[in-house]
């Protein structure tokens, strides 16, 4: 399949910052390039099997040192287009997941700094109708909520998130326990999902303190009403663990690798190929 086509590319960017739009730095160059290009890796049920969601994740031209999402937010640093960058990301999943017309949900990631911009470039309404206008259903949209930088206004944070809320949205935590993503703001924007770090995740069954953890977390996610997802699932023990300690969801490369397409995971029940795509036509 074709990275996003140069004309939808534009769509997205008279959105941006004209920093974006006339930048001459590398990232600037492959963005309006129309070079960069969007992979789905499955969240799945880990009670039923079913693939639940898709997250979005951008990558570089294949081959090339620019290939990794975090080589091309580097460069993004590096030519103060962090927040501009993390938008285009972020738009650039719901346009291309409206054309793959899967229909399922979508978790998108975006900077609570980047998320309080977007409100303040664009109202709550135009930016419902601009997704519904790529094909995509606005209560089929969890925006996950990364911590790159200290959040540096929790009130203009809490702000935009009853934004994404009205317009129909639902929000997740990402990477919760690394270090970045705080317990403050898990009790500020009461996410309705909240992803444990593939830290405590990837081979648990050898590390009891991290299965205390991940007890311990559930603890919290009970006192909020807040849904788990279990990251870096690899091996059957994690996968095994994480369904003894009743986390709901899960993601990691044993579930199923990011992708172009939509796609099939096979390892979840014990190798047996149980999930259903028809999950996805929510
Ligand atoms: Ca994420």
């Amino acid at each position: 399949m074709a990275s996003i086509a140069p004309i939808a590319c534009e769509q997205v960017l008279t959105f941006l910052s004209p920093a974006l739009r006339h930048g001459q730095g590398l990232l600037a160059k492959l963005v309006r390039s129309g070079r960069l290009h969007c992979v789905f890796q499955p969240l799945v049920d880990l009670r039923s099997g079913n693939i639940h969601a898709h997250e979005a994740l951008i990558r570089g031209p294949e081959g090339s040192a620019c290939y990794a999402p975090d080589v091309l937010l580097d460069l993004a640093r590096r030519e103060q287009l962090l927040q501009e960058f993390e938008l285009f990301c972020a738009y650039t999943a719901l346009q291309t997941w409206g054309q793959l017309g899967t229909g399922g949900r979508l978790f998108v990631n975006i900077s609570a700094n980047a998320l309080v911009q977007a409100l303040s470039l664009s109202s709550t309404p135009r930016l419902a109708s601009v997704v519904r206008s790529w094909g995509v259903k606005a209560r089929m949209v969890v925006l996950e909520i990364t911590e790159h930088e200290r959040v540096a206004d929790m009130a203009r944070l809490c702000h935009a998130v009853q934004s994404v809320r009205a317009a129909g949205m639902q929000l997740a935590l990402d990477d919760f326990g690394d270090g970045r993503s705080s317990l403050r703001v898990w009790s500020e924007i009461k996410p309705d999902f909240v992803k444990i770090d593939k830290y405590f995740v990837r081979d648990i069954s050898a590390q009891s303190q991290n299965w205390q953890m991940v007890q311990a977390i559930k603890g919290i996610a009970q006192v909020f009403g807040t849904t788990l997802i279990a990251e870096g699932i690899e091996t059957t023990a994690d996968l095994q663990a994480m369904r003894e300690l009743e986390i709901p969801y899960g993601q990691g490369w044993l579930l199923g690798r990011p992708a172009r397409h939509t796609q099939r995971a096979t390892s979840c029940n014990d190798g047996q190929a149980a999930l259903q795509l028809e999950a996805l036509a929510a």
